[in-house]
């Protein structure tokens, strides 16, 4: 056991009672229907059910007692047993209908209205056995509320990954066109959850993915992901009409979007692509960003730059997903996209689809919801999260972002309790129309995929709530634990259920609590506490305060980029949450909490608490070997070892920081005292020192 099954593992039903009835119910698998998806849950079924049941799996009649019937509403069957339930279905979701009564339950219908959708039914179905639950009476209808659930990867062409913490590259670009079990087992891993997007390439793309050679290669793998119901696409260079023809008989020596060369050169690749992979979904598109070329060097907008692309791929039914994140010497970088992009609203082509990170500036364990979602009401819009961790932990840290997610989409943009949400706005609700979500992925070549393995509770969470932007992350985090770790124990599951969902506040209180947002090496791998590089880029500490005021009155103006009902929310410090406080705020460190703390009090205790977190989790999971096989046990034992040395390294630094600069120890706080190496003036400070904490274990002492 190596984790390499991720939440796909099929072992045997536990509950005797559930067992028997399973073996009634599941007796026979009948497909009706030759399409790809409709065969590939035909080969999934095949495979998990006698495993999951622990008997033989016969071929029908469709009517014998104890089928499950695979199709899609084209087949007579399927749409007799489906009944009124068929004219609820959207084109990807799926239906479970169970016939019969109680323990006489005669058929188990799975369908779609199409053959993709068919699939996703058959892996709800093998969940629902996962968990364990009743099959009888079953009427399920379960359409996707989002339409693109996309997967972005950041593999370059040599197969490194940009900010990947789970080995290489899982595509091995330089073998294809030839196909791994990898591939196949990639494709069920988003099939299974619901995604249905794909992106293979780094943001930071190289033109080479668009020249004929890696298109004719990449073919094979489109057609594996057609069968599971995900559609390609790739990350597109904006310079390659330019970079690809240098040399050529034709060369075209700008990208202008302007000038009708390249438009015609992005018309030609585009009828290329699709001759090649019939249903491509289109390009994602960094641009003017990080060195990346754009359309600013010619003077035209971004939508300028999106549209031409855009308009090539419109007569084939593809789209552009055009990300905004930019950013350059703006005074406050948090309002930089927004003053690019908010002018553009409504300019945009009816294929382009804006993708905006969660927050304003990249990617942080806390950040205010993006003012650019509330604004850009005429703008298709996707939401981008980052399920590799690149500022939350890397693959040290076990951190279950759903519930981050979920503040993110619950977000009222226009004012609270106002909408739309952003879950409206990435499910189409405000404006009809392509929009979605796309998560950095956090996968590589490593046996369990993901570097460490509860890191695989991201993904699947990811999945589900693109399909189901309202469900419960406590909820998604039970089906993983109840799916990877089976069997399982109620007990075990709690636990583990548990450690995930007070593991997101555990990094946040041992890293940057407040919204300090910016707090890792800036230059470097984003993973160690940097306080003191950092100072003049986030938090502004000085002797007496702490924070960024971006207030209107005072500060950079940031709060004023939201709705009146939230500008008026975070620019008052009486209101502004404490969670963000010192995003939007620069204070006293003795400044009063709405918690009754001061600022430095919860500073100080939080880094404690978020220790002591990554210390039970350490600790709930070396109790639970008898839930898990050895192997398992093992090497997610030593993960979260490692996290609490993190841990450990992370709460001296940053007490030790504050602490030097503010000098307040309170009356009850005296238990740690900070060594002579930190009497060193901010300018040359190191970022990591000594601090002895009195009262503390021996543990501590090793700091
Ligand atoms: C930053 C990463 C960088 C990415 C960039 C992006 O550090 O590697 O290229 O985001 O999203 O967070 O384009």
């Amino acid at each position: 056991e190596d984790g390499s099954l991720l939440w796909l593992r099929y072992a045997q039903v536990q509950q005797p009672g559930r067992l028997k009835e399973y073996r009634e119910i599941l007796r026979h698998l009948v497909v009706q229907g030759t399409e790809p998806p409709l065969q590939r849950a035909a080969e999934e079924l095949r495979a998990a059910l006698p495993s999951l049941v622990g008997q033989p799996l016969g071929d029908g009649p469709v009517d014998a007692a104890g089928v499950v019937l695979v199709g899609t509403t084209a087949s007579p069957d399927v749409a007799r047993a489906l009944g009124a339930h068929a004219s609820r279905l959207t084109d990807e979701g799926y239906a479970i209908v169970s016939e019969g009564q109680g323990a006489h339950t005669r058929r188990i219908t799975v369908a779609g209205r199409t053959a993709a959708g068919a699939l996703r039914g058959a892996f709800a179905l093998l969940r629902l056995i996962q968990t364990e639950q009743r099959l009888m009476k079953l009427a399920i209808v379960s359409n996707p509320a989002v339409e693109l659930r996309m997967a972005n990867h950041w593999d370059n062409l040599d197969g490194s990954v940009e900010r990947g913490y789970a080995g290489a590259s899982i595509f091995g670009f330089a073998n294809l066109p030839t196909l791994t079990a990898r591939h196949r087992n990639y494709a069920r891993m988003l099939a299974s959850t619901g995604m249905n997007a794909t992106v293979i390439n780094n943001v930071n793309a190289s033109p080479t993915f668009l020249t004929t050679d890696f298109l004719t290669r990449v073919v094979p793998l489109a057609e594996l992901l057609r069968g599971y119901g995900v559609r390609l696409w790739l990350s597109a260079n904006f310079a390659s009409p330019m970079v690809l023809t240098k040399g050529t008989a034709n060369p075209i020596p700008t990208a202008d979007p302007a000038d009708p060369r390249v438009q015609q050169w992005w018309r030609d690749k585009a009828s290329e692509v699709y001759r090649l992979i019939p249903d491509f979904g289109g390009f994602l598109v960094k641009a003017d960003s990080e060195g990346q070329p754009g359309p600013e060097a010619y003077g035209r907008t971004q939508a300028e730059g999106a549209n031409v692309i855009a308009h090539a791929l419109a007569p084939h039914g593809g789209r552009v997903v055009w990300r905004s994140f930019t950013h350059s010497s703006f005074s406050d970088w948090a309002e930089y996209q927004y003053r690019i992009f908010a002018p553009l609203n409504g300019q945009f082509a009816d294929n382009a689809v804006l993708q905006t990170k969660y927050g304003p500036i990249d990617f942080q364990i806390r950040e205010p919801v993006h003012p650019l979602f509330g604004a850009l009401d005429r703008t298709h819009q996707m939401l981008e999260l980052q399920l590799t961790q690149e500022y939350t932990g890397h693959n040290v840290h076990a951190v279950f972002l759903a519930p981050m997610w979920r503040t993110v989409l619950d977000f009222p943009t226009r004012g609270p309790g106002a909408p739309p949400t952003v879950a409206d706005i990435v499910a189409g609700r405000a404006l009809p129309g392509p929009a979605g979500i796309a998560g950095v992925m956090n996968i590589g070549d490593d046996a369990d995929w993901t570097g460490y393995q509860f890191g695989a509770a991201n993904t699947f969470a990811y999945g589900r709530l693109c399909w189901q932007p309202d469900a419960d992350p406590a909820a998604l985090a039970r089906e993983w634990a109840q799916m990877t770790f089976r069997p399982a124990r109620g007990e075990f599951v709690d636990a583990v259920v548990d450690i995930l969902m007070r593991s997101y506040g555990a990094y946040e209180d041992v890293t940057s609590p407040l919204g300090i947002g910016y707090f890792t090496d800036p230059a470097g791998s984003h993973f160690d506490p940097a306080p003191a590089t950092t100072n003049t880029q986030s938090h502004f500490s000085t002797a007496t305060r702490t924070g960024f005021d971006r207030t209107v009155a005072t500060g950079t103006g940031f709060t004023g980029l939201y709705p009146p009902p939230w500008k008026d929310v975070y620019e008052d410090l009486s209101t502004c949450p404490d969670a963000l406080l010192l995003f939007m705020h620069q204070v006293p460190y003795t400044h009063r909490l709405h918690s009754g703390e001061t600022v430095i009090e919860h500073i100080y205790d939080t880094h404690f608490d978020g220790l002591e977190a990554a210390r039970s989790f350490a600790a709930t999971w070396a109790g639970l070997a008898h839930g898990v096989d050895a192997a398992r046990h093992a090497d997610i034992g030593a993960s979260f070892d490692a996290q609490v040395d993190h841990a450990r390294l992370w709460r001296d630094t940053v007490v030790a920081f504050y602490f030097s600069l503010s000098r307040i120890l309170s009356e009850d706080r005296s238990w740690f005292q900070v060594g002579a190496g930190t009497d060193l003036l901010l300018g040359g400070w190191p970022n990591r020192f000594e601090v002895t904490i009195t009262n503390a274990t021996a543990q501590d002492h090793e700091a």
